[in-house]
């Protein structure tokens, strides 16, 4: 049995209290139809966290951070935690975005330590991972894949609090996407692995989304390949009719 399709959206540094206004163009066309073949949820920058969720309440699309601290509380001026952004109403928080990887240097434990405080506070954890083009030219892909799930992925972490991006960094942003092999290569990998980090029984339920440069013209080719089990989208998630349009390709 496939799980049931996820689509978030992943608004990085996007976005204004204006920006409400994609949300509700998205609440709009998500119709009973599309809402049966697959789940949305919209990550936006954590200081629009709180009011879209409070515009998202009843409207089953679900909002998520885009990061969070490993600590409850404490003085760590500028961090979020995971029970402040459940407080204000995410369900989901991306962590280990190569974004934050690359910029702020989180490494595997950095991302685990996160992953287990979104599952101390309540959210599910979207773990990210992906190989760089270096790695990717030199052959190191799945090493480093999996180096990156056995690194990342906690121990306490199951189908209901764990959704896993594979999104490889040369194909962020640039319009670059995988062949659907490659895809289909790496999804293959991480579902075997999760055989080993979250079980036999309980592996083939947990989401791995296809993260890069997914477009509505190139969404039902990546969401048709085994074991992609929906997407994470970055730039087309700020305009609804493409968010809408790549969630429709299920
Ligand atoms: C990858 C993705 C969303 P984009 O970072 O996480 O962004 O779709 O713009 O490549």
């Amino acid at each position: 049995d496939r799980p049931r399709p996820l689509v978030a959206g992943n608004w990085k540094m996007n976005g204004l209290k204006t920006s409400a206004k994609v949300l509700e163009e998205i609440h709009a066309g998500y119709t009973p139809g599309l809402k049966a073949k697959v789940e949305l949820a919209v990550c936006p920058p954590a200081t629009l966290v709180g009011m879209l969720a409070q515009i998202s309440v009843g409207s089953r699309v679900a909002i998520g951070g885009q990061d969070c601290h490993a600590k409850e509380s404490g003085a760590f001026t500028g961090d979020l935690s995971a029970e402040m952004l459940a407080d204000a109403g995410a369900t989901y928080v991306i962590v280990g975005h190569s974004e934050r990887r690359q910029y702020h240097k989180e490494k595997d434990m950095d991302v685990c330590a996160k992953a287990v405080a979104a599952h101390r506070a309540g959210l599910t954890a979207i773990v990210c991972v992906g190989e760089t083009r270096e790695e990717r030219e030199s052959g190191k892909t799945l090493g480093v894949v999996r180096k990156q799930l056995r690194g990342s992925i906690p121990v306490d972490s199951n189908s209901q609090n764990l959704v896993v991006a594979y999104e490889p960094v040369w194909a962020i942003g640039t319009g670059l996407t995988p062949t659907i092999a490659d895809v289909a290569e790496v999804h293959a990998l991480i579902r075997d692995e999760l055989r080993r980090l979250v079980g036999k029984a309980d592996a083939p339920k947990v989401r791995i989304l296809y993260g890069g440069s997914v477009k509505p013209s190139n969404a039902a080719d990546l969401m048709a390949v085994d074991n992609v089990n929906g997407a994470l989208v970055g730039g087309a998630s700020l305009v609804a009719a493409d968010f809408l349009g790549i969630a429709g390709a299920y």
